[in-house]
Parts: C-alpha cells; structure tokens; sequence
C-alpha cells in the first residue's frame, strides 16, 4: 500500500514555508501527500517582505478535512499554521473524528503579520485545544519558552526543562529545536519521550535563519512516521534533511533563503 501522510497547515506564496514545503518533504521522503489550507500568507515584496496574511473561511478548512479524510484512511497528520482561534476549533473538531496514529504538531505560534493580540488569543486556543491531541511537539525556541513559560533558553540543559515543562502539557513526544539561536557552534534539539532526553546535535550551517526549515522538519518527521518508523529515527532523518536543505538552501530576491528540499542520502 502506498504510504500516505496528510498536513493541515497555511500556504506560503513563495514556496519557502508553509504547505508548499510540507508536501516537498513528503514526495521526497517517497510519501503521498494530501493537504488541507488553512490561511494563506503572501509576503509583501513593497513593504520589506511582511507577512499579509489571510484566514480561509472555517467551513472551507472543515469541507477540506472532510475531503482528504474521506477519500484516503489516514492515520498521520501534520498540524503547521492555523493562524486564527475559529480555525483552531474547526481543525480540533475534524480530528476528533477519527482516531490517530501520530498527530505532529509545529507550534506555529504568530505569524509577523498578525496584530499581537491575535496571536495572545491563538496561543490560548493552541494550547487549550490542540495540544491535548497531538503525540508529537517540534516549538521552535521562541515556542519553546511560550509554552514552557520559560523567560530564556539558552544552554542545552535549558532545552532539556523545556521538553520536560512542554511534555507535561499532553504530547507524548516533545523535540525543542535550538536552531541558529541557540549560542554555540552546533544546532542542537533535544527530544523527550517522557522517560528518555536524546540530544540531536550537529554543527551550524552559518548564523542566518532559512525559511522553511521548521516546516520541512515536521513534515519529514510526519513522512517517516507513515512509513512506519519510530519518533527517534524520524528526527534524525528529519534533523539530516534539514541540514542539507539549509547548505544547499535556495536564494531569494527576500532577505532570507529558503530551505531546499532534498531526502538525505541513506
Ligand atoms: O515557517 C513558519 C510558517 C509556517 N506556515 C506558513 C508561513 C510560515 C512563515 O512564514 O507563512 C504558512
């Protein structure tokens, strides 16, 4: 049968981020993927490539659950982007009707576009309504200390008591990303199963930030996780597909790369 992994998560009009990058990680990771959008970004080039962002309408998002999950049997899912509390509770509401494997979850807490204050509210409904569903959680370090209610993360032992705050809050796998942020020479994630603290470290690749590359983690985790694989080796392979999307990355006319999307080599 034909592996099959699906993501709920919003469009990024450069290809960069996003569901663009999401179904590039499945295909190469030889997975078929089905996708349901739940906001569409479109940087803007005339204002210093801001984030113009734009909710699809919540019955729209529930006739796309409804769509891919009729026609296919799922039983992996990656939540990106959601962007808006009502389309927190349409997705919430889609999942629960059918059980799941893995639900992976990248927190994708504020969009740079959205008003503040929507972000306040997104993160409430986040946490309230999703994270009680998902079995595996990759925040980013400033995700990571939101939902840790954690002020810095600076040291990998940081990481470790941001893993562990985050696994008490429901999913049963937590990976925190260090990524270019955190101080050091290496790009450093720690995962946590609840029992056992797994350091995934391997040396930077340059200082600046590439768009995509948190995206492309999750998903490639989400692709291993529907062929089969456990959450530790999908984070390794994940961890080396990001590496070499970032030294091979894409250069734009923004100011910022975008991650290639490359399988890596066995
Ligand atoms: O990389 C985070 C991200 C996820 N999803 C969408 C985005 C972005 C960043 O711009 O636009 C749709």
């Amino acid at each position: 049968m034909t592996n099959r992994a699906y993501v709920i998560a919003g469009s990024e009009a450069t290809g960069g981020a996003g569901i663009q990058a999401d179904l590039k990680a499945f295909q190469e990771l030889g997975v078929y993927g089905m996708g349901t959008i739940t906001c569409i970004v479109s940087f803007d080039p005339k204002h210093d490539w801001g984030h113009r962002f734009v909710p699809v309408a919540p019955e729209v998002i529930a006739d796309q659950i409804e769509a891919a999950t009729s026609c296919h049997d799922l039983d992996v899912v990656k939540l990106g982007m959601l962007g808006t509390p009502d389309t927190i509770d349409v997705v919430a509401e889609g999942l629960r009707r059918q059980p799941w494997r893995h639900v992976v979850l990248d927190p994708v807490l504020i969009c740079k576009g959205q008003e503040p204050g929507a972000a306040l509210d997104t993160d409430k409904a986040l946490t309230a309504r999703i994270l009680p569903l998902a079995t595996v959680i990759t925040p980013n370090l400033f995700e990571a200390r939101t939902l840790a209610g954690m002020e810095a993360i600076e040291t990998v032992d940081d990481l470790v008591e941001a893993a562990r705050r985050i696994h008490e809050l429901g999913p049963r796998h937590v990976i925190v990303k260090g990524g270019a942020e955190l101080p050091g020479p290496d790009a450093v994630d720690v995962y946590f199963d609840g029992e056992e603290t797994t350091v995934l470290s391997a040396p930077k690749i340059g200082d600046a930030r590439v768009s995509g590359a948190g995206c492309t983690f999750a998903a490639a985790i989400t692709a291993e996780l529907a062929k089969g694989g456990g959450v530790g080796r999908a984070a390794e392979v994940a961890k080396a597909m990001v590496r070499e999307g970032i030294s091979g990355r894409v250069t734009t006319h923004a100011p910022f790369a975008s991650v290639a999307t490359v399988a890596p080599r066995a």
